[in-house]
């Protein structure tokens, strides 16, 4: 199996190189009528494919179109004239040819396709390992040192499979610029490769472009790459979109450092507001700050309110609030709170003890938050959390 996969992709790659559809060495093959960019190692070859589909079908379509238009003209019915022609019956010369060529050009769609088909399905066995879970309505990656991330961070210039699991309901890894899609089933591990060559930088950054000012561009102008969930049979798949950047090796191996310790260097009593608005992003998709209950109750008051659960408070089944909650956050069935669906993903090994603290810290501070983005109103001081200058403490 390998040894003819790698004779088949050889070939591919000479077949490219010499049809000068390989990838141009200073940046992904650009954006035609049919394909977004093509920023992996196997766009070239599934754009390859579709072209000589597509050509076949223009060809045929023209033909067909051409005769028909000559027929219809040919044999149209003359005044008087009952039949033109005898009707033919069989013609074994014609019936032959239309079943051979169509035989022939198939069979070739065929090996055309099958070559891309193994590029694309058998990771190479030195691939950078990335963990994907897939869950009501989030995408989380993991990386192998434990960092942990939202937006997708891959290196660029090695193969990377990204190992995909959901801890829910089915959903549907796609990255159109690497004409990658896998469909993540619960119960089983998927995975999906690819290797891009061309990094696109931090999140901010545009390293074809380093005066570029904005962060937002648009999808498909080269920046990022788009990530999207395509399991449209629930309300939020489409929700599920985030972006993919390629890094040069040194810099991925820093973020991955990085990435793995942001928490560390923040100090106990910052956590809240250092750490709390980005851990809520996590959260925000069910849980609202300003009152509107969505898939999860609205955190506005949820001190109170869960205070004033009667197996909450000494002695009882929750010692204190605090418990509550972080038994709510690892352990979300096991109260359900009414009238809401056991709708919650447990974090557990996903969010640790400083982390839940943050978080408890941050539904503590609800009223220095912004209850529209959950980020600290910006009338405080954002490294201190208190009322900038000239206010009285
Ligand atoms: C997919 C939706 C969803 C996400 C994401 C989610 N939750 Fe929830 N959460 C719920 C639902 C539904 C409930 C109510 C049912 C239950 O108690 O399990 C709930 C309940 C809770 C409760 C109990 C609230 C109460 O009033 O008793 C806490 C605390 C909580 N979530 C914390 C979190 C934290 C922290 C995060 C992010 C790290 C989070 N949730 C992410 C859906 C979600
Ligand atoms: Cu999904």
């Amino acid at each position: 199996m390998s040894t003819i996969h790698q004779a088949l992709s050889t070939a591919a790659a000479k077949a490219h190189a010499l049809s000068g559809l390989a990838q141009a060495a200073d940046g992904p093959t650009p954006r035609t009528f049919w394909m977004p960019e093509g920023a992996s190692t196997i766009a070239p070859g599934v754009d390859h494919t579709l072209d000589v589909i597509n050509w076949i079908c223009y060809f045929f379509f023209a033909l067909v179109v051409l005769l028909m238009v000559v027929f219809v003209v040919k044999y149209r019915h003359r005044k008087g004239e009952r039949f033109r022609t005898e009707y033919p019956h069989h013609n074994t010369p014609l019936e032959v040819t239309w079943s051979i060529i169509p035989t022939i050009i198939v069979i070739g769609i065929f090996v055309v396709g099958f070559r891309s088909y193994l590029d694309i399905y058998t990771a190479p066995k030195n691939a950078f390992d990335i963990k994907a879970t897939a869950q009501k309505w989030a995408w989380q990656f993991q990386y192998p040192n434990g960092a942990q991330s939202d937006d997708l961070y891959v290196p660029a210039g090695k193969p990377v499979r990204i190992v995909l699991r959901s801890s829910d309901v089915l959903h549907s890894f796609y990255i159109p610029d690497f004409r990658v899609k896998r469909d993540i089933v619960p119960g089983r591990y998927t995975y999906a490769w690819f290797q891009c060559d061309h990094p696109t930088g931090m999140p901010g950054k545009d390293v074809r472009d380093p005066n570029a000012a904005t962060v937002d561009l648009p999808m498909g102008e080269g920046q990022r790459h788009a990530l999207y969930c395509t399991e449209y049979c629930g309300t939020g798949h489409s929700k599920m979109n985030r972006f993919v950047y390629v890094l040069d090796e040194a810099t991925f191996a820093q973020w991955m450092v990085d990435q793995s310790q942001w928490m560390d260097k923040i100090p106990e009593e910052e956590l809240w507001f250092k750490a709390g608005p980005k851990l809520f992003s996590r959260c925000s998709q069910c849980h609202s700050l300003d009152g509107t209950n969505g898939i999860g109750p609205s955190w506005k008051g949820i001190v109170d309110r869960v205070k004033g659960y009667d197996f909450v408070g000494e002695g009882k089944k929750y010692g204190t609030w605090e418990d509550y909650v972080r038994t709510s956050i690892l352990v979300p069935g096991e109260y359900v709170v009414p009238p809401y669906a056991n709708a919650m993903p447990t974090f557990k090994g996903q969010l640790n003890d400083k982390a839940i603290d943050a978080l408890i810290g941050y539904m503590q501070n609800l009223d220095k938050l912004d209850p529209k983005t959950g980020k600290l109103l910006p009338t405080l001081d954002p490294q201190t959390a208190q009322p900038a200058t000239g206010a009285a403490k």
